[in-house]
């Protein structure tokens, strides 16, 4: 028998004797969905070096495929942000049928308003209406992907904001948002929804015109149900408390979605789960919490938006689904009632070793045992690192290049 097997026994046995679900638990990780990012399987960089990978996905088409192949694995990855322009196409419904052929479906659209000259003061906020206009227009041009392709998500990130003080009015700037916004919004079907990030600072670093979740909740309240937040987790000042931030959304029945991702020390997009698990754990926590209370209504679009550089990139956004998929098990193994009981007696200790035991248990097996029933190897990343697609692709797409085991020379 496999070790894994007798060790899910154990863990069973264990959860149930402590009046867990085990069932409920099970179905609960099969039904999760974590959207991957188009552009983390093409080449990316930071603003030093782009170092290019054979085998990335050079177009929208690969980008697909590889997402495929993390979905196949993992099971819980069925389907794909898209940033406009980056993966404009000639034919989006040949696309949406190229990734319906693949198992996946086209998820969030996220309108591209930072790499063009017209908007070195700004896209939606700027002071010239022309380009404001301009940004108008890109969005409603995404909304009608979004229709082609099927999608309910426009996931909008703004890199709007000022470099100097005195350049802009900073009040002028949000009245230009909310109007340009509700133009957006008015033009989204019924079904369709916007999710607005936010980000302290970068590119501008003297204001940024959604700098925090505050000013994305204000412009959200203004709009309408179907504006909501999303947050990414590297858009955060060092140390601000993001379960907490989570928590809030929740209960403001405003939180649309993430974008998952972790930092060291500011946007750094790394692997998600990689620098702060135990984060990761605490805002899955706040989340099961919302999902428990009948007073609370929740859609979250769960995305992973990375920037992947060194690192392989399929086998790195593998990794990232599955640091997300051991955090929502670790959560959901968080006894609740022991928990509400020594918050409302006041027990700090119990209370915090209560979540603490949860976010120390070994979910491995459990994550096995869920993919078996799935029909999936119980290891996706050992799975995937011996189909040999990474080496098809370098053969296919490039000169020889890396492989998880390092440079392979050229
Ligand atoms: C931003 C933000 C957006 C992403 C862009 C490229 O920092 O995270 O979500 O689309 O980068
Ligand atoms: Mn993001
Ligand atoms: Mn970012």
């Amino acid at each position: 028998m496999e070790s894994w097997k007798e060790a899910y026994r154990v863990l069973a046995a264990d959860l149930a004797s402590r009046g867990f679900d085990v069932e409920g638990i099970k179905k609960d990780l099969q039904a999760q969905w974590i959207e991957t990012p188009s552009w983390g399987y093409a080449d990316s960089g930071t603003r030093f070096k782009v170092f290019k990978q054979a085998g990335a996905a050079r177009t929208t088409f690969e980008k697909l495929a590889d997402a495929a192949q993390v979905h196949k694995y993992t099971g819980v990855a069925p389907s794909v942000a898209l940033h406009i322009p980056w993966d404009k196409v000639d034919d989006y419904a040949e696309l949406s049928a190229y990734a319906a052929s693949l198992g996946l479906k086209l998820g969030a659209i996220n309108p591209n308003l930072f790499q063009e000259d017209d908007y070195m003061l700004g896209s939606l906020c700027s002071p010239f209406p022309a380009v404001r206009k301009k940004a108008v227009d890109h969005c409603l041009e995404c909304i009608q992907i979004a229709k082609t392709v099927g999608s309910n998500n426009i996931s909008l990130w703004l890199a709007d904001g000022t470099s100097s003080p005195g350049q802009d009015s900073f009040r002028a700037r949000k009245h230009r948002l909310v109007e340009t916004l509700t133009e957006v919004y008015a033009a989204m079907p019924p079904s369709m929804r916007i999710l607005v990030e936010y980000k302290f600072f970068e590119p501008n670093f003297y204001s940024t015109d959604l700098g925090d979740w505050g000013a994305s909740l204000l412009v959200c309240q203004k709009l309408g149900e179907r504006a909501q937040v999303l947050v990414d987790l590297g858009h955060h000042a060092l140390g601000a408390n993001i379960e907490q931030i989570v928590a809030f959304l929740i209960d403001e029945g405003r939180l649309g979605g993430f974008h998952f991702n972790n930092k060291k020390f500011a946007d750094d997009d790394l692997t998600t789960g990689s620098i702060n698990p135990y984060e990761l754990f605490l805002i899955y926590n706040e989340l099961i919490d919302g999902a428990l209370d009948p007073a609370v209504k929740m859609d979250v679009a769960y995305m992973i938006d990375e920037s992947v550089n060194i690192k392989p990139k399929i086998e790195s956004v593998i990794q990232s689904v599955v640091n997300v998929q051991e955090a929502y098990a670790r959560a959901l193994l968080v006894d609740r009632k022991t928990l509400r009981d020594a918050q409302l007696s006041g027990d700090v200790v119990l209370a915090e070793e209560t979540v603490q035991r949860a976010f120390r248990a070994d979910v491995t097996p459990l994550l096995a045992q869920v993919r078996a029933e799935m029909g999936l190897a119980p290891d996706p990343l050992a799975a995937y690192r011996a189909s040999g697609y990474y080496q098809r692709v370098c053969a296919e797409r490039g000169k020889a290049g890396r492989d998880g085991s390092g440079y392979q020379g050229a």
